[in-house]
């Protein structure tokens, strides 16, 4: 198996595990993590799910290069859009996904990272586009994804001279939430926020989650107005009327995800 997969108390646990490959993602990777993002989203006792790689050396350094170098232009094409869709499935998933990036988090690795809500990570991560020196471009969304983060000037100056940064000078661009020593710490940093956000209404953190990732596109406006009807849907559920109730009447809320 190249992705594991487990959850636990509301919390999926996805593991990328070739560590012999760095945790290269090769098609049959790729596969794997779209049916593992499939399954969460079925399973309604999953309220949000961390993301990293086994080993000690790397979350995921890119997509498989072995892989890569056979496939015809055709190939690669269709290649880079499966990549897109399975890594887009977490971005239109309502349950918050949390990248623990331990070691070298490059190209599609790094695609990965970015895909998720939240990207903690371990004092030895390096991150990076190194693509333009395969002569290659990045294909797994990081052209969109890193501009949209941190900015068109920090993603051209990465994208265009392939170097790696580290994890306090991902931090310091606003790529990185938080920087852990260990990969205990941060596996565990991960899980404390997992159980934090569980104890808020899931349809309400899952429309959070709609309007600052589909508003993002959006003119100020249109983002307002469509906060604004999110917000109406859910004022609607049995959720609001428990926790608006809760605190009027001094006792903790009994969320159902109603
Ligand atoms: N693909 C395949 N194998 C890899 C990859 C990779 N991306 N990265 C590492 N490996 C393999 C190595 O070949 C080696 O295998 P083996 O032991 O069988 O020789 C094993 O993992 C261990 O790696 P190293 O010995 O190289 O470990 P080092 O500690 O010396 O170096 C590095 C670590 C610096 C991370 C180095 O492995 C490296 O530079 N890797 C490649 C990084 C890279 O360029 N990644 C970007 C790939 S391109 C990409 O991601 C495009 C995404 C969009 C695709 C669009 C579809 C067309």
């Amino acid at each position: 198996m190249n992705v594991l997969f487990e959850s636990k108390n509301g919390t999926g646990y996805l593991t990328i595990n070739r560590p012999d490959k760095l945790n290269a993602l090769n098609i049959d990777t790729i596969n794997e993590l779209k049916e593992t993002f499939l399954k969460v989203e079925q399973d309604k006792t999953i309220k949000c799910v961390i993301v990293t790689g086994s080993g000690e050396k790397a979350f995921v350094a890119g997509a498989d290069i072995e892989y890569m170098q056979k496939l015809t232009p055709n190939e690669a094409l269709k290649f880079a859009r499966l990549g897109q869709e399975t890594l887009h499935l977490m971005e239109v998933s309502n349950k918050p996904y949390i990248a623990c990036v331990n070691g070298y988090a490059l190209g599609g690795g790094f695609e990965v990272a970015l895909s998720c809500d939240i990207i903690f990570a371990q004092v030895n991560a390096k991150f990076g586009f190194p693509e333009v020196s395969l002569g290659i471009l990045p294909g797994f969304g990081g052209t969109q994804n890193l501009s949209r983060l941190a900015g068109k000037l920090i993603a051209k100056e990465l994208i265009f001279s392939a170097k790696m940064i580290d994890a306090a000078k991902a931090k310091e661009l606003g790529i990185v939430n938080e920087i852990y020593q260990t990969r205990e710490e941060l596996l565990s940093a991960a899980k404390e926020l997992a159980v934090q956000i569980q104890k808020n209404a899931p349809l309400a953190v899952g429309f959070a989650k709609r309007a600052i990732v589909d508003g993002f596109g959006l003119s100020k406006e249109d983002g307002l107005r469509y906060e604004a009807s999110l917000f109406g849907v859910v004022f609607s559920s049995v959720d609001a009327k428990e926790g608006l109730s809760a605190f009027v009447e001094k006792r903790k809320p009994n969320y159902t995800g109603g």
